[in-house]
């Protein structure tokens, strides 16, 4: 039933709107109480407004961690207004009801994004706020919730059009969201607890994120979907700013991830580097002497499938490879930065989605990685392998020269982001095949040296590029016959986990067809 504000308690953080929700409140008769900063904002703004502290009795103290924590406060949030026992216990108390009550947070989360230390950290939980909030979201019979800015045009357009109350819908409908907000609000603390006492095991935690944006749709269009943060603020498509083209899609999201976080194992330092990804799977990824080159050199991989593609680059967007990038249809484009040179350019192109990131993803953080299965959820640690030089264990009678063995180390990191069944070829410090989510690692084989054959015809190239090439497999070998595949694909050499009950079959078969094989004694399966 409608339920009239007559007194509402606010007491907000973030005092965007504030003002204006003071105002509104108050023009349609409605008390205000309020604390310490936002009191003295309303106050200021010539608004009538009575302090919490006032009501309660006690001074905000200690630093302000109690402040509302308080039965005047309490009692009015939590008390059955229809209920004989309750309203004679405010009688008796000297309590008085509380309709409205308007809170959003200590910015726990923003002090995470912005790396505070410890003790600010600490500072930053809220208690006497969550206290509040899950007090008036149970009590929704006759109290009203509001944790959110972007809802108080919601709630004056409610109070508007039910002559100064709310209805009980509405009232439910916004203490879910209460108590959405307080679950992902302790989750985060408990996440960056978890972080900061070095406790990354996958046990005892709670995940939930917070709200993004809702999406269009999910994967296929009957599906509803939205976005939400983890609140880790790692760098990526989550931390992204977007700077023209329409709104993400799931899947570009998705893809974007994907883009990203393969490029991001490619440190500037060496060097330019760009991956395009279609469907999840890089269908090229390159260094090169420009980030230009490095485009170019991705995109021949495989050009066909680049079309429609999303691009991610290790390096800040500039010009030259602006341009080089729209003479085809793109989805996205990532990067850590954009010059003038080439938001001019992508200007151009309404569609063309451009994103940019303060920095790369560190590829050896550790975290979380968890998807969903039918009734609960999977969870472990972010795939942070990392294989160097000293990892590796030459198992041939030929050894692989340098140039080879930075072609493996490539292809190596490449594989790494392609689901499995993973073959990947690499020459000069490009993909020139890439077989991704096979069911037999022959097929991921086959169809890699395919691909490199029909770009090698349509290139006008005598030979397929995968001829001296440097192959990866992201697991080992079961059987000779994927190795063997390789080498007729032209393969000068592997990189593989080893470990197959039949590591000495493909050893010898390798050392017969004159390969240089190394065994990473790490796999990176991704299903
Ligand atoms: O330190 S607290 O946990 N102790 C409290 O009793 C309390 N009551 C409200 N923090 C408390 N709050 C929070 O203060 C609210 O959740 C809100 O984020 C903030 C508003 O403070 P001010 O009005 O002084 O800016």
């Amino acid at each position: 039933s409608p339920n009239a504000i007559r007194r509402a308690l606010i007491s907000v953080s973030d005092k965007t709107g504030l003002i204006d929700l003071a105002k509104a409140l108050s023009d349609r008769g409605v008390e205000l109480l309020s604390t310490g900063g936002s009191a003295k904002a309303i106050r200021d703004a010539g608004i009538p407004v009575v302090d919490v502290a006032d009501v309660t009795g006690f001074p905000e103290m200690m630093d302000g961690r109690v402040k509302t924590l308080h039965p005047k406060v309490h009692g009015g949030l939590l008390a059955l207004r229809d209920n004989d026992a309750h309203v004679a216990a405010m009688d008796e108390h000297g309590i008085g009801a509380i309709d409205l009550l308007v809170v959003n947070l200590y910015p726990f989360e923003a002090a995470l994004a912005r790396g505070a230390d410890y003790d600010e950290m600490i500072e930053n939980i809220d208690i006497g706020g969550p206290a509040m909030i899950r007090a008036a979201a149970k009590n929704h019979a006759f109290v009203t919730t509001v944790v959110d800015v972007e809802d108080y045009s919601d709630l004056i357009a409610e109070l508007d059009a039910n002559d100064g109350a709310t209805t009980y819908a509405f009232r439910q409908r916004f203490a879910q969201i209460a108590y959405a907000r307080t679950g992902a609000y302790d989750a985060a603390v408990s996440t960056w607890m978890a972080s900061a006492i070095g406790e990354e095991t996958p046990r005892r935690r709670v995940f939930a994120g917070t709200y993004v944006q809702g999406l269009r749709y999910g994967e296929n269009s009957h599906q509803g979907a939205a976005f939400y943060s983890d609140g880790s603020g790692r760098p990526g498509v989550t931390a992204a700013q977007q700077h023209q083209g329409k709104e993400l899609s799931y899947n570009n999201i998705n893809d974007t991830d994907a883009a990203f976080e393969l490029v991001s194992e490619f440190l500037p330092k060496d060097g330019p580097a760009c991956a395009i990804i279609k469907h999840a799977n890089p269908c090229g990824v390159a260094r090169g002497a420009t980030l230009e080159e490095a485009y170019s050199k991705a995109f021949d991989c495989d050009r066909t499938s680049a079309f429609g593609g999303i691009i991610a680059l290790n390096q800040p967007l500039d010009g030259a490879t602006a341009e080089k990038i729209t003479e085809i249809f793109t989805e996205v484009v990532i990067a850590p930065g954009a010059d003038d040179a080439a938001r001019e350019i992508f200007a151009k192109k309404k569609n063309l989605r451009l994103l940019t990131t303060p920095a790369l993803a560190d590829t050896s953080d550790k975290g979380l990685a968890y998807r969903q299965v039918s009734g609960g959820m999977l969870v472990q640690d972010r795939d942070n392998g990392f294989i160097g030089m000293d990892d590796l264990k030459v198992v041939t009678k030929l050894a692989p020269t340098p140039e080879q063995m930075r072609d493996l180390l490539f292809a190596w990191k490449v594989a790494k982001h392609v689901k499995s069944n993973a073959i990947v070829y690499v020459k000069d410090g490009a993909t020139v095949g890439v077989g991704a989510g096979q069911m037999s690692r022959l097929d991921s084989a086959l169809i890699a040296a395919k691909k490199a054959e029909r770009m090698a015809d349509a290139m006008g190239l005598p030979e397929p590029l995968t001829k001296g090439s440097a192959v990866a497999s992201d697991a080992f070998f079961p059987f000779a016959d994927g190795l063997l595949e390789a080498a007729a694909a032209g393969a000068s050499c592997v990189i593989q986990p080893g470990g197959s009950m039949r590591d000495d079959e493909v050893i010898a078969a390798a050392d017969e067809a004159g390969l240089a094989m190394v065994l990473t004694g790490m796999r990176h399966f991704r299903h």
